[in-house]
């Protein structure tokens, strides 16, 4: 085996539509109205975004009771229920939903089957906002299965009328698993009409999967809120990779990490801005490894509209 120290570089990696289309969102609210512009919730999940846009002039709350009244909000692009756009528009607020068009599609899923009377069993993870937002759409019909080992204790009222649905975020393969297990248990349980996981999740996944078994070490650049970021540590070391670390910054990079190592994956969450994954391969290319390949999986050209308070006018 050669000695040479190297860098494969996941593609496709980082932004994906719904977070540029988020982001962009926050950047031109200030624009156009000025600082303050209030977010409910982190607009996506990654520290330096937030960080950045707060510098601008965003102010981040939890909830929309803390926005004055009349003021503007933006919604972040993991979603909300109809509770919140309800009061905020009690309170007057100009919102902007900044949800990812792929996190509205599963929420119309969940309005259809739960007009249609199904039990929807949401795998996703207990807490997250997404499956909050997507939860509000029909609490009487929902119930959440956080992965495979919460199979065991789901009831149903009838086996016959039954969908499974998903937060866009998850590990595809662990998902597969829950279903599994579901229709072990509830063998007439219904398919989503199209994936919940959305395809910069599986993109994702992919890539790091197809690079992991040549990997000493994988380094993930996403922050620790960040599910698509977390699950991509969790895909490379099932896909084989030795080791593998979530980092903001690569200053986090611990040096002993680095012992015996030549091979290194990097890639990055779908909420990581790019000049964070630079930060990462100029640390790696100050201790030899310069060399970087990259490994493409796939290419995505997808782009969304910004929310329609943020286009310009027809004239
Ligand atoms: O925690 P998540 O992966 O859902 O969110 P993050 O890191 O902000 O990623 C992009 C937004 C995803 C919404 O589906
Ligand atoms: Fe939309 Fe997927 Fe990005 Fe979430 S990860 S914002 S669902 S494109």
């Amino acid at each position: 085996m050669s000695e040479t120290k190297r860098v494969l570089l996941a593609e496709p990696r980082g932004y994906c539509a719904g977070v540029d289309r988020a982001v962009e969102t926050v950047e031109r609210a200030l624009d156009k109205h000025g600082a303050p512009v209030y977010v409910r919730k982190e607009i996506v999940h990654n520290r330096h975004v937030v960080e950045t846009l707060a510098e601008r002039g965003a102010i981040f709350v939890g909830e929309t009771d803390e926005v004055p009244e009349g003021a503007i909000v933006v919604f972040s692009a993991h979603g909300v229920s109809p509770l919140v756009h309800q009061t905020a528009a009690e309170r007057n607020l100009r919102t902007i939903d900044a949800t990812c068009p792929l996190v509205t599609k599963v929420h119309q899923e969940a309005k259809r089957f739960a007009r249609d009377d199904y039990d929807i069993l949401l795998i996703g993870h207990e807490g997250h906002e997404e499956v909050e937002g997507t939860a509000g759409e029909a609490p009487q019909h929902i119930q959440l299965v956080d992965g495979p080992d919460s199979v065991d204790s789901v009831t149903v009222r009838d086996e016959s009328k039954l969908v499974w649905l998903s937060q866009t975020t998850l590990s595809v393969d662990e998902t597969m698993e829950t279903v599994r297990r579901l229709r072990e248990k509830f063998p007439l349980l219904n398919d989503p009409p199209s994936d919940d996981i959305c395809y910069a999740t599986q993109n994702r996944q992919v890539a790091v999967k197809a690079m992991a078994p040549e990997c000493d070490l994988v380094i993930v650049v996403g922050s620790q809120n960040s599910s698509n970021s977390v699950r991509l540590v969790e895909v490379a070391l099932q896909a084989g990779a030795r080791a593998g670390h979530l980092v903001d910054y690569a200053r986090e990079i611990d040096e002993s990490w680095l012992e015996g190592v030549r091979t290194v994956g990097v890639t990055s969450g779908a909420s990581v801005p790019e000049v964070l994954v630079r930060g990462v391969l100029d640390y790696l290319a100050e201790r030899g490894y310069g060399t970087v390949e990259t490994v493409n999986t796939a290419n995505e050209t997808l782009t969304f509209a910004l929310p329609r308070e943020l286009r310009p006018a027809r004239t």
